[in-house]
């Protein structure tokens, strides 16, 4: 079998794991190559932390794939996250055009704003943009905030009812990606999850509802995904295993008692990781 390889396009933030220092690891746990195109370098991320120096790397990005073009590189997938710059909304459009190819996967994960809030780094029009880059998408993974700000309404407190997510996956499939997976969905205290919107079929993988806040679980989630996907896993039992990693993740910061700032522990979780989505693609 050949290996698959990915380009990971989202900023490093070096402490704190999120984005590159998350999907690097996750992706390659499963067996995947992963290339990256770093789209800021901040000394760490931005929620919660201030002070954070950011260089932003908008003018690097083309150059790099217009590099890789002149040696022939392909991708089975293009997994995007945190961009640097509105500018970059445009650019990565072109790095779309460039490297699409009839077979690989755009992976879009909407990163802009969590708990009701747009991220303070973006502009008001962010959402307008990333509207954009969502339309060329073939897969979409926005939490419930993004979504609700991809679509235009009000960001609504959980627990939510089918009818709302449902009415919400509709609006999200009229911008383009036929395929959904909406995080932060739950219907009572108990249990967290995802709705998966696949071609026209919804499902609802659910896990434990953890207390609290943790940052970067979207990058966990989305890497481990992308990673599943990879390994021929369906939409619904990729986001299966990706919940399970993050919530082990989240399991074991909050039994350790870490700074909810300090991203999760998914390091211990990478080698039952791999071999669940093992497991899973030989079921
Ligand atoms: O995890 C999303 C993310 C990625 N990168 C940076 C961030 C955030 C969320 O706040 O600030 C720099």
């Amino acid at each position: 079998m050949k290996q698959k390889r990915v380009v990971a396009i989202h900023d490093i933030s070096c402490f704190g794991r999120c984005s590159l220092t998350v999907a690097l690891p996750i992706i390659s746990a499963a067996g995947i190559e992963v290339s990256v195109i770093p789209t800021a370098v901040l000394s760490t991320h931005t929620g919660g932390i201030t002070g954070f120096t950011y260089r932003d790397l908008t003018e690097d990005i083309l150059p790099v794939v217009r590099h890789w073009q002149s040696l022939n590189l392909t991708f089975d997938a293009i997994y995007t996250g945190f961009l640097g710059s509105f500018k970059q909304l445009d650019i990565i459009m072109e790095v779309f055009a460039a490297l699409k190819t009839p077979d690989n996967l755009i992976l879009v994960d909407p990163v802009m704003a969590d708990n009701g809030k747009l991220y303070s780094v973006f502009p008001p029009d962010f959402p307008k943009g990333m509207k954009k880059l969502c339309a060329a998408a073939d897969i979409i993974v926005p939490n419930m905030t993004e979504a609700a700000l991809l679509v235009g309404d009000a960001y609504r407190e959980g627990p939510y009812d089918k009818a709302y997510i449902e009415d919400l996956l509709g609006r999200l499939v009229d911008i383009g990606p036929q395929r959904i997976v909406l995080t932060g969905v739950y219907f009572d205290e108990t249990e967290l999850g995802a709705a998966v919107y696949d071609r026209g079929n919804i499902t609802y993988p659910m896990s434990r509802k953890i207390p609290g806040f943790y940052h970067g679980t979207g990058d966990v989630f989305g890497s481990a995904l992308l990673a599943g996907l990879m390994e021929g896993l369906t939409l619904d039992s990729a986001t299966d295993a990706a919940i399970e990693l993050t919530v082990g993740s989240i399991e074991r910061t909050w039994q350790a008692g870490t700074d909810v700032r300090f991203g999760v522990n998914f390091e211990a979780g990478l080698g039952d990781f791999a071999a669940r989505l093992r497991q899973r693609k030989n079921a």
